[in-house]
């Protein structure tokens, strides 16, 4: 395993004054860790479910994760819900909790794409609702997969979605996984599954990607975020646990528009690699990038929303037309 060495963030992408945006002292319910939201724009408001691994702080203890949700008039100071989301009604027996959404507005309704850690392995489903209290469940894959994202509106006629599967037996038993991408007719059934990009095509990756954010359309092609993860075994303690030897970078891709299976443009280095303070210090896991919220403005500013060290949720943006520049120049 090739080792990769430091890595910078882009200068065309700023990190928000305000950041973190949201932590556990924001939670009006028991929260320790609060990451990897999901965040679009609904109805004129601005709207996020964020997954809160709740427990003790100060005890570094976790007991379980939920979904929070969250509204915001401006993207950046956020009013959280008095409960978290609980009455999703699972259709399947062996849940044990879901983590890590994102959010898509597509035919009016907003979906949720989420991971599902079951007894039986991992599995990523879409959720749809349009108040945020009922969901329909459309469809759940089959183990292991992860980090799905859906595409804002069909493309040639399907729904598509970006999904991370983990094949660990065909690989020799490492942890080196690629992301794919699939459609579907109806977003319950999917298929046409084709490899979008691998780890050996980043150059800041030697362990794993997946999908970031749901894609943005741009008049040049689709602009997303994915994440990449390197793996150091000389990393000792980073974090709560005893050693962590992973970093999380975002990274940027531009994918066709008519057919998203050809990824069209790349920024070869890092978008965003962990620097600031809340990315590399004091959280459960340091030096963890994890994108799952991305809003063009019609100003032209893109809001990039990620989890930062798996502990706080943050915010940073650019301009579109230099997102573009990145991955076509
Ligand atoms: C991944 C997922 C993410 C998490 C990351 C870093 O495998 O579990 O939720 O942010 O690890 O711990």
């Amino acid at each position: 395993m090739a080792l990769i060495g430091d890595l910078h963030s882009s200068p065309v992408i700023q990190r928000h004054p305000a950041n973190p945006i949201l932590t556990a002292q924001d939670i009006p319910y028991n929260a320790a860790l609060i990451f990897n939201a999901g965040v679009t724009k609904y109805q004129g408001r601005y709207v996020m479910v964020f997954r809160n691994d709740y427990g003790s702080l100060e005890k570094q203890a976790l007991w379980g994760t939920n979904l929070g949700l969250a509204f915001s008039d401006d993207g950046v100071q956020w009013g959280v819900q008095p409960q978290p989301i609980f009455d999703i009604d699972w259709p399947i027996r062996d849940v044990q909790r879901a983590y890590d959404p994102r959010l898509t507005v597509i035919e009016g309704r907003v979906a949720m794409c989420f991971a599902l850690d079951t007894f039986h392995g991992v599995r990523v489903g879409i959720a749809l609702t349009d108040d945020f209290e009922h969901w329909d469940i459309m469809t759940v894959s089959a183990p292991d997969n992860r980090n799905a994202v859906l595409f804002p509106e069909k493309v040639g006629g399907q729904y598509v979605r970006l999904e991370r599967p983990f094949p660990v037996y065909s690989r020799g038993g490492i942890e080196r996984f690629d992301i794919w991408i699939s459609d579907s007719p109806d977003l319950r059934y999917w298929g046409n599954n084709q490899l979008l990009l691998a780890v050996e095509d980043v150059m800041f990756a030697n362990t794993k990607l997946g999908p970031g954010a749901p894609p943005i359309k741009t008049p040049k092609g689709w602009l997303t975020t994915f994440h990449a993860v390197d793996t150091d075994p000389a990393r000792g303690k980073h974090g709560w646990e005893d050693t962590w030897k992973k970093r999380y970078t975002a990274g940027l891709m531009l994918l066709d528009l008519e057919n998203p299976a050809n990824v069209i443009g790349r920024y070869e280095e890092p978008l965003l690699a962990p620097e600031a303070a809340y990315e590399v210090d004091g959280g459960f896991r340091n030096n963890v990038i994890f994108p799952g919220g991305m809003i063009l403005e019609d100003s032209g500013e893109v809001k990039i929303y990620y989890g930062a060290a798996d502990t706080v949720e943050c915010l940073a943006t650019a301009h579109v037309d230099d997102l573009l520049r990145l991955v076509l120049d």
